[in-house]
């Protein structure tokens, strides 16, 4: 918005000319970090964490005061919009997320109430004030919420799934049931967004983590034609419609071109999806977030700016790229590498855009 005009990152995302390509990491605040786990302990668990606006927002900023990012993200998770709805979230230790009220029948989707965000996710929002007013016009904050689909996987299944039978039986068997499911989440995320950005957003991002099992037909109706109304619902509102949003459709590669075609400003792509072919296919249409190989970030820090390089030449001249990974930093990553990788994309970027921008 206004004073984030110029802001790096929204430049491209717009695809405006840039001096350099701007770079934020998946998961750059998190466990890798020694002053995270610190923070975490401190406050007793990761619900704890992300339900104390103070320790939220301290944890938001720590990796911009290591790394020269050019977009912080807000310290939450996806599953607070489930958690609101009363499905009582917890987080097992090293086991992931769980909920102690899975939604399994028609009676408990009726049952779920659409959440206020000020009422039910206030401490959210509180987090994005705060980091909003640290961040002091540094960088722009990016909010988020999880595609309706990815957030039904768990709120279904109940807990992190390796095949997801429960749902895609639902799926299969219910469609209907599934539909009823995505449509109230959907309405949770609009209204969720809309706070996030009226707390001080200036980004919206969809994290689809889930689509990319879904069959490519299923994939339309369960999981894009939901997000679509999620981009919508912004776009429609000029309240709204300035704030660029990211669609990331993990393992979505083979629906990059109906992603691009929904109104959203850039689409997130994995290390799987060669960004040179993307581009050609919609970057005329949409940026392009993405998309080194987390796992780049194991090898040594000559082969990481080696990587780094591939992806800029796999991208080529000019704006309208976002450099990330392809998926989320994994705790076990070295805090060195992972500065190799953001001077990497600051000292070989520059390159890639002409000078008079
Ligand atoms: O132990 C810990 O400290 C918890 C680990 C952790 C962290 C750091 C979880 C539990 N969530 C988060 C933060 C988080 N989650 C962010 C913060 C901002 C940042 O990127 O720095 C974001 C954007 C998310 C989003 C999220 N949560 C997604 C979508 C993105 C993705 O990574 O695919 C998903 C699928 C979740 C669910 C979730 N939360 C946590 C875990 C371990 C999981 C995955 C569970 C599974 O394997 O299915």
């Amino acid at each position: 918005m206004a004073e984030f005009g110029s802001s790096r990152l929204i430049n491209a995302l717009y695809r405006r000319s840039v001096d350099r390509t701007p770079i934020w990491l998946m998961r750059q605040a998190g466990r890798y970090l020694p002053e995270y786990r610190q923070v975490r302990a401190e406050a007793g668990s990761f619900l704890n964490l992300c339900k104390t606006p103070e320790l939220a927002c301290q944890v938001t900023l720590q990796p911009l005061n290591r790394f020269a990012l050019d977009g912080a993200i807000i310290f939450s998770d996806i599953l607070v919009i489930p958690d609101a709805m009363g499905l009582d979230l917890f987080f097992e230790e090293d086991r992931g997320p769980g909920f102690f009220n899975p939604v399994r029948t028609l009676k408990d989707i009726e049952n779920l109430p659409i959440p206020d965000p000020q009422e039910s996710l206030g401490y959210v929002l509180d987090a994005i004030r705060l980091s909003v007013a640290e961040l002091n016009n540094r960088v722009p904050l990016i909010g988020f919420c999880g595609s309706p689909w990815t957030v039904a996987t768990y709120m279904v299944e109940g807990k992190a799934s390796n095949n997801h039978s429960v749902i895609k039986a639902m799926l299969y068997d219910a469609p209907h049931l599934c539909h009823a499911l995505l449509e109230k989440i959907t309405e949770a995320s609009i209204l969720y967004l809309k706070a996030q950005i009226q707390s001080g957003a200036k980004i919206a991002m969809v994290f689809d983590t889930w689509g990319g099992i879904l069959s490519s037909r299923a994939y339309f109706s369960f999981s894009l034609a939901y997000m679509k109304k999620i981009v919508q619902a912004l776009k429609e509102d000029k309240a709204f419609q300035q704030v660029p949003i990211i669609l990331f459709t993990k393992n979505g590669g083979q629906w990059i071109e109906e992603i691009a075609q929904t109104g959203c400003e850039c689409v997130g792509i994995d290390w799987t999806h060669d960004i040179q072919k993307t581009r050609a296919l919609v970057g005329h249409k949409v940026a392009i977030q993405g998309n080194l190989d987390p796992c780049v970030l194991y090898a040594n820090p000559n082969k990481i700016r080696e990587e780094v390089k591939q992806v800029l030449e796999d991208f080529g001249m000019g704006p309208g790229h976002v450099f990330n990974l392809g998926h989320g930093l994994h705790p076990d990553m070295a805090v060195p590498h992972v500065e190799a990788l953001v001077q990497a994309v600051i000292e070989l970027s520059p390159n890639f855009h002409t000078k008079e921008a």
